[in-house]
């Protein structure tokens, strides 16, 4: 297999939300507990493992997570003690590589093919790094050892909680060919339903496809695919990655084309974007609406306001100028996305904003 020599780690810390809230409140561990909703409403952040026994998971509803497991309890997000954490691993990071790429605040990919403590071996780093993040914090993390960012991020799920996978070069075909293809980073929930009805199952499958076919059928995906499952990713861990935008989207399993469904669609794409608005603590002043048709037309237009929008209605109200400006009546709908960007610091005063902005854009 072809590869350039790199050292890749993927780190990513066990059950996040949930491990603080154990370790700050002994009398939630060996429970049940979901961090955010409530026993009324709202949506399951993550789950402790003692959970996930039940098949509690993460961005579940509250009720569907009751039923499957009456005695859950229930705990409030604390994102300034998460935040706390994430601090802490960084800084553990930054001591064996200024290569560090945070992918959010519970996991981050690592260069370490040169490092500062100049350890040959990324195993022993991986470990090194773990024992060093139970030491300062009490709490556990995984990880994934690979030459490049892929096969690292994959790695890192497979021996969770607490343990690590590493895949050599030699070994990483074989891993690739075994690999469910839901197990693959980057293929999400309807791509991978796509594929199954293929007869995609695993890596191997995946790997007997052409380039031409995975292009017609998944788009521009379909080259990342082809590439992914051969063990070929080039991308280099970015340290200075400044994120730009936030977004959250939603494919659907059968295309809609009802303006009630459209709207339904929308509040819930609202509130997943809500939830990463908060997660990343960001604010934002351009929201962007993106609709994708069932012919694969793209269409995404946007629109720059004074204030960051914060609230769902704020969202909401934004949204539906947007959809009700670009919508084609009649075209069933297979995606639709929403998006900030134009990011701002919170803590800085706001002296120059531009004027409301409209701007539309036309992709095919
Ligand atoms: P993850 O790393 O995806 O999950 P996790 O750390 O809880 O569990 P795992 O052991 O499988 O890694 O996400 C990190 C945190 O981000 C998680 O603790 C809570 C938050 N989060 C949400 O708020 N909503 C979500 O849908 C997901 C996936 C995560
Ligand atoms: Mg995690």
């Amino acid at each position: 297999m072809d590869h350039d020599g790199r050292k890749i780690i993927h780190i990513d810390m066990d059950a996040f939300y949930a491990s603080v809230e154990q370790r700050d409140f002994p009398e939630l561990r060996g429970k049940p507990i979901a961090v955010g909703g409530s026993r009324e409403r709202g949506v399951v952040c993550t789950a402790s493992y003692e959970a996930r026994q039940f098949g509690v998971k993460s961005a579940m509803s509250s009720q569907k997570a009751i039923q499957l497991c009456p005695d859950i309890i229930f705990v409030p997000v604390r994102f300034p003690a998460y935040r706390a954490v994430s601090n802490q691993i960084r800084e553990i990071f930054k001591s064996y590589t200024d290569l560090v790429e945070p992918l959010s605040m519970d996991e981050a990919y690592l260069d370490v093919t040169y490092n500062k403590k100049n350890i040959n071996s990324a195993i022993e780093i991986a470990n090194r790094i773990r024992e060093d993040i139970f030491n300062q914090t009490q709490l556990t993390a995984s990880a994934g050892i690979s030459f490049n960012k892929f096969l690292a991020k994959t790695a890192s799920d497979i021996q969770k909680p607490n343990g690590y996978t590493v895949v050599l070069p030699r070994h990483a075909q074989a891993f690739l060919d075994n690999l469910p293809i839901d197990k693959f980073h980057g293929i999400g929930k309807v791509t991978a339903v796509k594929m199954k009805k293929f007869d995609i199952h695993n890596g191997l499958n995946l790997r007997n496809q052409s380039q031409y076919f995975l292009s017609q059928n998944f788009g521009k995906s379909g080259l990342f695919y082809y590439n992914i499952v051969r063990g070929l990713d080039d991308r280099e861990v970015n340290p200075t990655r400044i994120r730009k935008s936030i977004s959250a989207e939603n494919t659907f399993d059968n295309d809609i084309v009802e303006y009630h469904d459209i709207e339904q669609k929308i509040d819930n794409v609202i509130v997943s974007l809500l939830e990463r608005i908060k997660r990343a603590g960001a604010h934002g002043l351009t929201v962007t609406l993106k609709i994708k048709y069932n012919d694969f037309t793209l269409r995404t237009i946007s629109r720059t306001v004074q204030r960051p929008p914060e609230t769902f209605e704020d969202f909401k109200n934004i949204s539906i100028h947007l959809l009700n400006t670009t919508l084609i009546n009649n075209k069933p709908i297979r995606l639709i996305g929403l998006g900030i960007s134009n990011l701002i610091d919170q803590d800085a005063p706001i002296f120059e904003i531009q004027q409301s902005l409209f701007n539309i854009n036309h992709n095919v």
